[in-house]
């Protein structure tokens, strides 16, 4: 257990700070920064089954490095630059990286940081990795042997089309991590001399796709990390992933494919509507689950759309000076996308996204020689039925030719029978992790337009239900309190702040609030935001602002709580 109580605490200080003092005073960056060094600091019995190729080794000192993100405080430091190389024993062709970043032995304060990838990546490059660094640990990342730091795991899922890499799936699921982080901590201690008796605290940070990574460990070693701050995290994988597909399926229903335009004003009309019924007008739908109730979708039609040419990006394609007055084929679309999928018996398969969020998974594509707006398939979903299902050396389903709302139900069934113990990151079951210490900071956008936002609170509730079974609903909930924190975050994106919403609240230090909650016992009752709001309610508190707009406070809302629950009775089996 953590040593928490005020004596206790404060004894582990002080040796801490004595043995960071000795450690400064023995060795500079530089001198740990060497290749001997790092070759005699190998942890080469860490992990069973697999060996760490000595000779593989790098180092590089980096000084002056600036890191800037919205998971950590921009910050400017050195550090050294260590990678290496491992294999599976009795696997041929196997070669997995792992880079770890050592801050100098003057700022170490005996802690360890594994970070995540995004989309199909289980890294993020230099972008992540430096939160590590910037609270005093050592921070880690692995290309997950999928070849390079640079290459993503959709890069070799597949060997030949009907030949599913399985070594990679498994390291990609949660193996990879495990990994990471098990050599990782060895290696802090091994580098900064840290004596077994001493304790080296390991953390985990990461959204979208990393919050799934952090999950994945959280529910499978319970020892793993003493802390995790995730956000938007993609582990309901098998509905994540096809979800994406369903705006597509209901335009091609619908016949109708509206322009970029058309979608932005509907957006733009939802979030001027929905902005005061949290109790202050400042642009931030903070409340997103009284939008409906109040908003007047028919009474958009007919009203005036405008927007310039906009020239492709990277992600985007080219789009035309657009002029027009919404339709109603376009409330009719936008309703059925709030009003998620269901299957032909007119159950429940999966919700969507919070009303005022931005319609992503219903961008159509632009065709500039018949001047029409026509089907897009989304490569999010796509790429998954493609790869998996249909085993294809593919990047996206060509059409979505006879895809009905109960084939995407099937692909769903499909994915959690055929890769369920590996990717559906949703194990409900805490009671090993929380005996443990564990604990979780876990955040995400209540506008999110990738990964829904009920999606997450649905997890907590599972947790909450399967972890405290039998308990009354006040008990479990504080029960859930000691461990395991989820905050909404108004009015923001999918893991960052929304350009359609400025000023709002983004919880950029969340690491640091785990590791207070961890080493010092302060318990975050709010998370911090940067912005016009810099506190976010804990779950199932819900934000308000009271006498006109002047305070901001964190409610009670049965009716908020049940609007973000779904009874997904399509599925005959639990969906937690
Ligand atoms: C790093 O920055 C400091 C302060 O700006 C400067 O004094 C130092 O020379 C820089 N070091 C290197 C190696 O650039
Ligand atoms: C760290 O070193 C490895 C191996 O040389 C290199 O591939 C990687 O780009 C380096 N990372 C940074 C951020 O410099
Ligand atoms: C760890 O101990 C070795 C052997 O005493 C010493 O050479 C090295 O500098 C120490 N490392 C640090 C970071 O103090
Ligand atoms: C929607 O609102 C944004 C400002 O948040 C504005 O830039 C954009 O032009 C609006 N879009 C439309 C279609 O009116
Ligand atoms: C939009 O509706 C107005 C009437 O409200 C009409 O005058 C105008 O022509 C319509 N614009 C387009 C592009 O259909
Ligand atoms: C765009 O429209 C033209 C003319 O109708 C058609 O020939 C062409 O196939 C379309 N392109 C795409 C990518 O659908
Ligand atoms: C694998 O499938 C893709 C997508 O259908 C196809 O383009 C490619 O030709 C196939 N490759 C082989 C070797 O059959
Ligand atoms: C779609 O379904 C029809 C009728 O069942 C069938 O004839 C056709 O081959 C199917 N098309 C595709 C692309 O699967
Ligand atoms: C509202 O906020 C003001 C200033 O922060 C404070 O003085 C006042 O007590 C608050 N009122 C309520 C009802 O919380
Ligand atoms: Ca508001």
């Amino acid at each position: 257990m953590r040593p928490v109580s005020t004596s206790r605490g404060s004894a582990a200080a002080a040796v801490l700070l004595s043995a960071a003092k000795a450690v400064s005073a023995t060795a500079s960056l530089s001198d740990i920064c060497s290749s001997d060094y790092a070759v005699a600091a190998l942890p080469l019995d860490a992990v069973q089954g697999v060996t760490i190729d000595t000779t593989s080794v790098t180092t590089q000192l980096v000084t002056n490095f600036t890191a800037s993100s919205n998971f950590y405080p921009t910050s400017t430091f050195d550090y050294c630059n260590l990678t290496f190389a491992y294999s599976h024993n009795g696997l041929d062709n196997d070669i997995v990286h792992v880079q770890y970043w050592l801050p100098a032995p003057g700022q170490f304060q005996n802690r360890y940081v594994s970070t995540g990838g995004a989309g199909w990546a289980i890294n993020s490059g230099s972008q992540s990795i430096p939160t590590g660094v910037i609270v005093g640990g050592v921070g880690g990342l692995t290309d997950g042997g999928f070849g390079s730091f640079d290459n993503q795991f959709s890069d070799v899922a597949l060997v030949e089309n009907g030949t599913v890499n399985w070594q990679a799936t498994y390291m990609f699921g949660y193996q990879a991590h495990h990994e990471l982080a098990t050599i990782g901590k060895q290696l802090t201690r091994n580098i900064y001399n840290v004596s077994d008796s001493s304790k080296v605290y390991s953390y985990y940070q990461g959204c979208s796709e990393g919050g799934r990574e952090g999950w994945s460990q959280v529910q499978r070693y319970p020892d793993q990390f003493d802390g995790i701050a995730v956000g938007a995290p993609a582990f309901r994988w098998a509905q994540q992933q096809v979800i994406h597909l369903f705006g597509n399926v209901i335009e091609q229903t619908q016949g109708y494919f509206p322009s970029s335009c058309e979608l932005e004003k509907i957006m733009n009309l939802t979030i001027e509507s929905c902005d005061p019924l949290d109790g202050k007008t400042d642009g931030i739908v903070s409340r997103s689950d009284l939008c409906l109730d109040n908003l007047d979708l028919n009474g958009m039609v007919g009203t005036p759309y405008s927007c310039a040419a906009a020239a492709g990006g990277m992600q985007s394609s080219a789009t035309p000076a657009q002029e027009g007055n919404i339709t109603a084929e376009a409330i009719t679309l936008v309703r059925a996308y709030w009003a998620g999928l269901h299957d032909s018996d007119g159950n429940l398969v999966y919700y969507t996204y919070q009303p005022g969020s931005s319609f992503d998974d219903l961008d159509a594509a632009y065709n500039a020689t018949s001047d029409t707006w026509g089907l897009s398939v989304s490569g999010l979903g796509g790429i998954w039925v493609s790869q998996f299902l249909k085993k294809l050396k593919a990047d996206n389903l060509p059409n979505l030719n006879n895809v009905t709302y109960d084939t995407l139900k099937e692909w769903m069934v499909e994915t959690m029978n055929l890769y369920g113990d590996i990717m559906q990151t949703t194990y409900p079951d805490l009671t090993d992790f929380k005996a443990a210490g564990g604990k979780v900071i876990h955040f995400h956008g209540e506008q999110d337009f990738s990964i829904p936002t009920a999606s997450s609170v649905r997890y907590w509730e599972s947790v909450r239900q399967i972890t405290f079974a039998g308990q009354s609903l006040k008990q479990s909930t504080a029960a859930m309190d000691d461990f395991y924190r989820l905050y909404l975050v108004p009015g923001a994106g999918h893991c960052a702040a929304n350009s359609y919403q400025p000023n709002g609240p983004w919880p950029q230090t969340s690491l640091q609030t785990v590791i207070d909650w961890v080493e010092n016992g302060v318990v975050p009752d709010t998370l911090a935001g940067t912005g016009d709001i810099d506190t976010l309610c804990r779950w199932p508190l819900r934000p308000l602002w009271v006498n006109d707009g002047a305070n901001f406070t964190c409610v009670e809302s049965k009716s908020s709580v049940e609007s973000f629950t779904y009874d997904l009775s399509a599925f005959r089996l639990p969906v937690y």
